[in-house]
């Protein structure tokens, strides 16, 4: 299976060298396409720079931070565009292990969405506020109990699909912008009867750079759901 890891970036400078190191030393083999959104802190040349010496590792820039799913979106549009049998995602800041990514692959052997998760047995938050726990656990609660969607970690961002999948959804009508989009995708997926599955995965908090997520993507979520609530068959 030819995979392509895709990594949007916004003010990874610090990560983006030792991350590729180690997803290298575990997945020789994948490609990797990072989405910078014209990170003010260079993350973007330091990106060229790594390209010019890597072999399999691309870079996508667009001018502005435009939201999470609207780099991913852009980052399956390229994968499609190419010749890979599966795209597989993760965050910049190590909060998602190299060393997880074989299971990643191996799973999506008998699935079309295999959904990293730390909310199953198995699973796993390391370093993570009080706060930042609640808010977590709170949206996984709320988006299952609302669309009855099998997925014990609906936000969680540590994810592969099969080419062949995100080629049949539309994902045109997809319309997260900012972290929902991980909830939209597995709706998506689930809805329209594909095979999905879970995975254990141990997530940690970052060590380098700051998060960014804030109250717009909280609200993004909460109106999501209703949304996908309201739009699917009973
Ligand atoms: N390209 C791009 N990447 C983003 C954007 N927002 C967040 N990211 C990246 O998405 C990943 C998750 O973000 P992070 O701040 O770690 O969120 P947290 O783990 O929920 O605190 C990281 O790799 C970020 O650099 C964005 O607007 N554009
Ligand atoms: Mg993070």
């Amino acid at each position: 299976m030819k995979a392509l890891l895709l990594i949007p970036t916004y003010n990874e400078c610090e990560n983006v060298v030792p991350l590729t190191q180690e997803v290298r030393r575990h997945c020789p083999d994948t490609d990797l396409l990072f989405i910078d959104d014209g990170s003010p802190d260079g993350t973007g040349d330091v990106l060229d720079h790594l390209s010019q010496e890597t072999t399999g590792l691309f870079v996508l820039h667009r001018q502005e931070k435009q939201g999470l799913g609207t780099a991913y979106k852009a980052g399956f549009a390229w994968s499609l565009e190419r010749d890979y049998d599966v795209t597989l995602c993760m965050d910049a800041d190590f909060s998602h292990d190299p060393a997880a990514l074989a299971r990643m692959m191996s799973e999506l052997e008998t699935c079309d969405l295999a959904a990293g998760s730390r909310y199953m047995p198995g699973g796993q938050i390391v370093n993570w506020s009080l706060r930042r726990r609640i808010l977590s656990k709170g949206a996984a609660v709320y988006a299952r109990f609302l669309t009855r969607m099998p997925f014990t970690d609906p936000t969680g961002g540590f994810n592969g699909y099969r080419n062949r999948m995100l080629r049949e959804l539309s994902l045109e009508h997809v319309a997260a912008k900012g972290y929902s989009f991980q909830i939209e995708m597995k709706h998506l997926s689930w809805r329209s009867g594909y095979r999905t599955k879970e995975f254990p995965i141990v997530f940690t908090e970052r060590r380098a750079g700051r998060s960014k997520m804030s109250s717009g993507i909280i609200q993004e979520a909460l109106r999501l759901v209703v949304r996908l609530v309201r739009t699917q068959p009973h």
